[in-house]
């Protein structure tokens, strides 16, 4: 069984085989989660970043595509860093598509990388500018409905702040109740 978890907290302190980053498509690091990560994990986080862009993705990392770099001085394996959309009520059911991507592609690498344990931030929920609440929702109905999930001991959302571990908590029990 895979355990679904939320805390509080800095997802940069947590110990686990996969950080999920919310990265930008450049790779080359940014503001928000991608800047703790890159400030706490260090230099090899972004040559592996600069590696996998000369190889692989001259023209950026596509929204809701994911990739694993090491994890450098993070108490974790493993990297794996993911684009989320911008939000924008406009075309919202595609840029939610592409949400909901950012988690099942995270959990695919994950899997193939042999991680059993995974802790996502709430990703585009930040400088992105998504709804906590519909990212919340987003985020947990897609990793419940993932079939990679199964060979995972752990999946983790670590939310920074009582006001998103507060929403997370409502939005979990919501979906409990739905499924
Ligand atoms: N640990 C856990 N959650 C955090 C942390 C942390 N250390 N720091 C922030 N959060 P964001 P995005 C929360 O902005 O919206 C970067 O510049 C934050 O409160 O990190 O996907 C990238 O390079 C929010 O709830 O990611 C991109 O350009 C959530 O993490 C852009 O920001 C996501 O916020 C990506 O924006």
């Amino acid at each position: 069984m895979t355990q679904i978890t939320l805390v509080q907290g800095d997802i940069t302190d947590q110990q686990v085989d996969v950080v999920v980053n919310a990265a930008n498509s450049s790779l080359l690091g940014g503001g928000g989660v991608d800047g703790a990560i890159h400030r706490r994990g260090g230099p090899e986080i972004l040559e592996d970043c600069r590696k996998l862009r000369a190889s692989h993705y001259g023209k950026g990392l596509p929204t809701g595509r994911a990739v694993a770099t090491r994890a450098g001085r993070l108490p974790a394996r493993w990297v794996v860093h993911t684009v989320g959309p911008v939000y924008s009520a406009g075309d919202y059911a595609e840029r939610a598509g592409l949400l909901a991507s950012c988690y099942r592609e995270s959990l695919r690498v994950a899997a193939e990388l042999g991680a059993r344990t995974v802790a996502f931030p709430a990703i585009s929920a930040g400088i992105f500018g998504w709804p906590l609440e519909d990212a919340a929702r987003i985020a947990l109905t897609t990793v419940t409905g993932s079939q990679v999930v199964a060979g995972l001991d752990e999946v983790r959302f670590v939310l920074f702040g009582a006001e998103a571990y507060g929403t997370f908590e409502q939005v979990w029990r919501e979906v409990q109740r739905q499924q």
